[in-house]
């Protein structure tokens, strides 16, 4: 490819190690020439990221996405370097017992929390970005299938998810006028350690090899190239939508 994203600078939160979609889409942002910056949410992870975005000569920043000046400190600092192009959001968690209970079993704090993380961590980073991406930009995050459909031991996560997705329509609806993108894509299963601990993992990635119009599984890679294309200018017309990068998986019905 050639140079897509040259001149432009993105922000990439989400990546935790070298396995994540938001490792792939950096490394895809940095083939097309895109200046990259790079948060990790704590210490535990300071040391992986620092080495990451060593590899893609990135910024890296803390940034934990559910306390609001963290975000306004990433925000003040990234000014200082100029605009803003591009902001990928690659975060989600609930807690492990409500992925694997059933759905009406998830508790109130655990609701909260699934909601904190993976929904309001859009809306409070688009807000604080928007002003430093003056003259248009481009929004992405990452949802699943599990937001329309029911999956086993999905579940609050795909409540969370269909929360996602109808944020990205309300986003893309208040920051259209300012000239910014906010889109979604709706990725396959990949074995990012987000899904190793998944029990039955391993027969999902089965029934989508079987069944997918493709014949075989998402690969992080071409996650990636799609997150290039909704943030190039070739995505100019594109907003509010979700994109399915999912070998086609999704159009099935048995
Ligand atoms: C997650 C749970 C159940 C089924 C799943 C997944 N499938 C896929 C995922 C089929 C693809 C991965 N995914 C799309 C996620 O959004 C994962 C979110 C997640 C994963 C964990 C694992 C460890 C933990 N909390 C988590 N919170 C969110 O403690």
């Amino acid at each position: 490819m050639s140079n897509l994203l040259e001149g432009k600078t993105a922000l990439i939160l989400g990546v935790a190690n070298r396995w994540s979609l938001a490792f792939a889409i950096a490394q895809a942002f940095r083939r097309e020439g895109a200046g990259l910056v790079l948060t990790y949410q704590g210490d535990r992870q300071r040391e992986t990221v620092e080495g990451l975005g060593a590899e893609l000569s990135a910024a890296v920043h803390c940034c934990d996405v559910t306390q609001d000046e963290d975000v306004g400190r990433l925000m003040d600092r990234l000014r200082g370097q100029g605009r803003l192009d591009a902001v990928v959001h690659s975060i989600a968690f609930a807690n492990r017992e409500d992925l694997s209970r059933p759905f009406a079993e998830t508790s109130r704090p655990g609701f909260l929390l699934a909601h904190e993380v993976s929904v309001y961590s859009l809306v409070a980073v688009a807000r604080a970005a928007a002003p430093l991406m003056n003259g248009g930009g481009s929004i992405l995050t990452l949802s699943y299938l599990g937001a329309v459909r029911v999956i086993p031991n999905y579940n609050v996560m795909g409540v969370a998810k269909a929360a996602l997705e109808a944020s990205v329509r309300y986003l893309a609806s208040d920051l259209g006028p300012s000239g910014i993108r906010v889109n979604a894509i709706s990725a396959g299963p990949v074995k990012t350690t987000a899904a190793r601990a998944i029990r039955d993992f391993s027969r999902i990635l089965e029934d989508v090899e079987a069944k997918a119009p493709l014949r075989r599984n998402t690969d992080p890679a071409e996650v990636a190239d799609t997150a290039v294309f909704l943030a190039s200018d070739l995505a100019r017309g594109v907003t509010g939508n979700i994109l399915y990068v999912d070998a086609g998986y999704q159009i099935m019905g048995a």
